[in-house]
């Protein structure tokens, strides 16, 4: 297994200096940061090659994360909309070849947050979805990158909230790159078994994202770690475990995340880190200890 991080954890906008990231994160002894795909395909090629270099220079890779805005929804209706979310994947997917990047997960089957104000056209987006996505995935797969749809839960997405729709959902597109991503924030609200949910993705996950209940990092909550991690050995998992905390109010993260109250009250950076570096330690025990 290879451990890592989401940068989110420390800032509050869906953007950031990531080299102060990879240098952080390899200090504290992750094997790899995920980067949020927002600001990627406005960067050069020049400092798509330096963000690149920088991980190597650092002993890490990097991973790609993206909630899509509404334009970029590959499984809206609006057929001008879907003919931008094609490009943007398109445009994105060679710049993660650029960067060296080989894993990009999240709602990249549709967009986020959902805006539950208007109507939900399940079927008719899950077939446009589907489409999509097989298009996508294709070039995903030339550009050497997996293509990980994560399932979300009822309040952030409605087109996969359970395992089973992700794995009915990658049959359906039928292409190797498309794959399934959990994340154990969402299987504990829609899940019956959480580690059931896991062993129903044998040979299809691709990503796997790792918080307790309200976010906090792994280790502080009553998420079943053991389970999880004895459902991920069972179905021969030896892929990305990255955390994904979100402790502090403000911002755009803050506001997107829903964060309503001080999950760590008076936290400064130093102590984030060292809360990371024992999460990290913690997941390491866990997850190698059931192998
Ligand atoms: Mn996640």
């Amino acid at each position: 297994m290879k451990y890592g991080i989401y940068y989110a954890y420390w800032e509050d906008q869906w953007k950031a200096d990531y080299i102060q990231y990879i240098e952080k994160v390899a200090k504290l002894g992750f094997d790899f940061l995920e980067i949020a795909c927002t600001p990627i395909n406005g960067y050069s090629r020049q400092t798509l090659l330096d963000l690149r270099q920088c991980a190597a220079d650092n002993g890490i890779f990097l991973t790609a994360g993206h909630g899509p805005s509404a334009d970029q929804n590959l499984a809206s209706d609006n057929p001008a909309v879907a003919a931008n979310a094609r490009a943007f994947f398109t445009t994105l997917l060679k710049n993660l070849e650029t960067l060296g990047i080989h894993t990009i997960g999240g709602g990249i089957y549709s967009y986020w947050p959902v805006d539950y104000s208007k109507p939900i056209d399940k079927p008719g987006d899950w077939a446009r979805s589907v489409a999509a996505v097989r298009e996508v995935g294709r070039v995903a797969a030339d550009c050497g990158v997996d293509y990980c749809l994560e399932v979300l839960n009822r309040f952030e997405g409605y087109l996969l909230n359970t395992a089973a729709e992700g794995v009915k959902f990658v049959r359906e597109v039928d292409v190797p790159a498309v794959k399934v991503m959990l994340d154990t924030f969402h299987m504990n609200i829609e899940e019956d078994s959480i580690g059931g949910a896991i062993r129903s993705t044998k040979g299809l996950l691709g990503h796997f994202h790792t918080g307790e209940c309200n976010r906090r990092v792994p280790g502080r909550g009553r998420t079943p770690w053991h389970e999880i991690a004895t459902a991920l050995a069972d179905i021969g998992y030896d892929g990305m475990v990255c955390m994904e905390p979100f402790v502090r109010m403000g911002g755009k993260v803050g506001e997107d995340i829903k964060i309503w109250c001080e999950l760590e009250p008076g936290i400064d950076e130093a102590k984030m880190d060292a809360d990371a570096k024992s999460a990290l330690d913690f997941e390491r025990i866990v997850f190698e200890g059931a192998r």
